[in-house]
């Protein structure tokens, strides 16, 4: 896909157990990134706004009932429906800091128990991130943060299976932060990684797919 080398905004997503820190550091990047002058957007998966994530979040919040491989396809689908406006962001010179993507599709459903490879294949050929940044943190001192257990999958045994699998989804494009530190210690690791990477993507660098 696109073998120009014309410049864009970089996809950046931020992954990791639930309470890890996402949104908050989200948020505080996208402040970060507006007031140096760039462009850039905060987008979420799932994306309840969507009919397809309203289907997702009437699953989560335990008002219905969804057989496995379904829910995990309409987390795929609801990735697949904003593909074409992600890729159009992106070479408008967007950056986009999405809060959960497909690692979050297959570490959930595979933590389930159904199969790694087949949880990955409907995700094959969304547009690759930049840059993944995980943000580390033990399950039990996740819990120990405020709102956790309101949701489906926010207990402390999945949330364990949860971790192993995010371990065998690291690639090169992941930078793995400590978010046991207090919120300000992640919040500048977090920006000094993600800064490195809009101005690689401002140089110019081919968009690509991802495990394809
Ligand atoms: N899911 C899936 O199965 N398949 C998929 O394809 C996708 C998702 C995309 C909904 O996710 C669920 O869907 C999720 C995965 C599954 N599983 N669950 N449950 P969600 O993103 O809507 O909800 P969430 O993961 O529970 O995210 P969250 O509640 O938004 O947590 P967070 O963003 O990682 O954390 P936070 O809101 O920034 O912080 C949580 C609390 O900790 C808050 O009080 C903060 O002030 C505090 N905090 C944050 N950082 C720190 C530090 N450093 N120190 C101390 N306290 C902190």
């Amino acid at each position: 896909m696109g073998a120009d080398n014309e410049s864009r905004g970089a996809l950046v997503v931020f992954e990791g157990l639930d309470r890890s820190g996402k949104t908050s550091q989200c948020g505080r990047l996208v402040s970060y990134l507006e007031g140096l002058g760039h462009s850039v957007e905060l987008w979420r998966f799932p994306d309840r706004t969507t009919s397809v994530g309203q289907m997702i979040s009437a699953y989560l919040t335990n008002n219905s009932q969804l057989d496995d491989r379904t829910i995990h396809l309409l987390f795929s689908a609801n990735r697949w429906e904003k593909r074409s406006l992600m890729e159009t962001k992106l070479k408008a010179g967007t950056t986009l800091i999405v809060d959960r993507y497909s690692y979050s599709g297959v570490a959930f459903s595979s933590a389930k128990g159904l199969d790694f490879e087949w949880c990955k294949a409907p995700e094959i050929g969304l547009i690759a991130p930049d840059l993944v940044v995980y943000l580390d943190i033990v399950p039990e001192k996740a819990a120990e943060r405020g709102g956790y257990g309101g949701e489906r999958y926010e207990q402390l045994e999945f949330q364990r299976k949860v971790a192993q699998r995010y371990k065998l989804l690291e690639d090169s494009s992941w930078k793995i932060v400590d978010a046991c530190q207090p919120l300000e210690d992640v919040e500048k690791q977090v920006k000094e990684i993600v800064l490195e990477h809009v101005m690689t993507c401002q140089r110019g660098k081919p968009v690509s797919s991802l495990w394809s």
